[in-house]
């Protein structure tokens, strides 16, 4: 009776997805809204995220380890780009499954290559066809019909990540084609990441948000006070940063 049972209860999915893409995408905005965790910044300038983060979400059967890679930058020029490419193709190694994240428009440069990295390992892989809330639907068909013919996706989802629509759908076809196997991190976990990262990162996010231009690409957040509850502080969280950059005139 109960081997009857254990046979009936549902296999346990695990898998790693790498979110990859052009910059500006919308990465970022996924990860954060399928994990339900502000955890990768976010901003209207390309490269924002310069490293690859790690959001794990856990269900009833499942468990997802996605990865926010930095946007593939066009040509591999300065030390910046070649970088923030090394380490999208380390995450496009390690997943399981990658969703391809493009815009609601026909494929560029930088998709033909992404689909070339995939295509070298055969790579699974779903399209995402973000900001959808951008165009009118029938400008959707003819760009669906142009990724259909440069790679065999899984499947082809059109989301708006702002807006959340059709997310559920999208976490759902991942879960579908994830391996089996058994759950890597524990229910609670949210990243790997400490929290002093994450403080880094929310600071640099507000300098994109903030600065224009060069400023935002030459600096660098160090934390240097973490103090939960600090009593000199009436209880609260007290955090302080170092904002380096290149030049005096910044
Ligand atoms: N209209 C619209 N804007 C979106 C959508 N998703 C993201 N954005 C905006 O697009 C911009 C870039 O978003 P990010 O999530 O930082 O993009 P990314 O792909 O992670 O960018 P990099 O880290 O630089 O590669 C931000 O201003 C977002 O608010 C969407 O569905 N619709
Ligand atoms: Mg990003």
């Amino acid at each position: 009776m109960q081997s009857q049972q254990a046979a009936a209860s549902p296999p346990f999915h695990y898998g790693t997805v790498s979110i990859a893409g052009r910059p500006n995408v919308g990465k970022s905005t996924l990860l954060n809204i399928l994990v339900d965790f502000k955890l990768s910044a976010v901003s209207p300038k390309p490269k924002t995220t310069r490293h690859k983060i790690l959001g794990v979400l856990t269900g009833e059967t499942y468990q997802v380890a996605f990865l926010d890679t930095p946007g593939l930058p066009y040509r591999r020029h300065d030390e910046l780009d070649r970088r923030l490419l090394s380490s999208t193709l380390e995450a496009l190694h390690e997943a399981d499954l990658v969703v391809m994240v493009v815009e609601p428009k026909p494929p560029g440069e930088i998709e033909h290559r992404l689909i070339g990295e995939l295509r070298r390992e055969t790579r699974a892989a779903i399209l995402a066809i973000n900001k959808i809330d951008l165009v009118k639907k029938p400008e959707l068909l003819p760009v669906m019909e142009a990724y259909a013919r440069l790679y065999p996706f899984l499947e082809i989802v059109p989301i708006s990540a702002v807006q959340q629509d059709g997310v559920d759908t999208l976490l759902d076809l991942i879960v579908r084609h994830l391996p089996e196997g058994e759950p890597l991190f524990s229910p609670d976990d949210v990243t790997d990441r400490p929290e002093r990262f994450l403080a880094a990162e929310l600071i640099r996010e507000q300098v994109f948000n903030a600065y224009a231009q060069e400023v935002p690409y030459a600096v660098a957040v160090e934390i240097d006070v973490f103090q939960e509850q600090s009593e000199e502080h009436g209880g609260k969280d007290y955090i302080s940063a170092i904002l380096y950059v290149e030049k005096d005139s910044q």
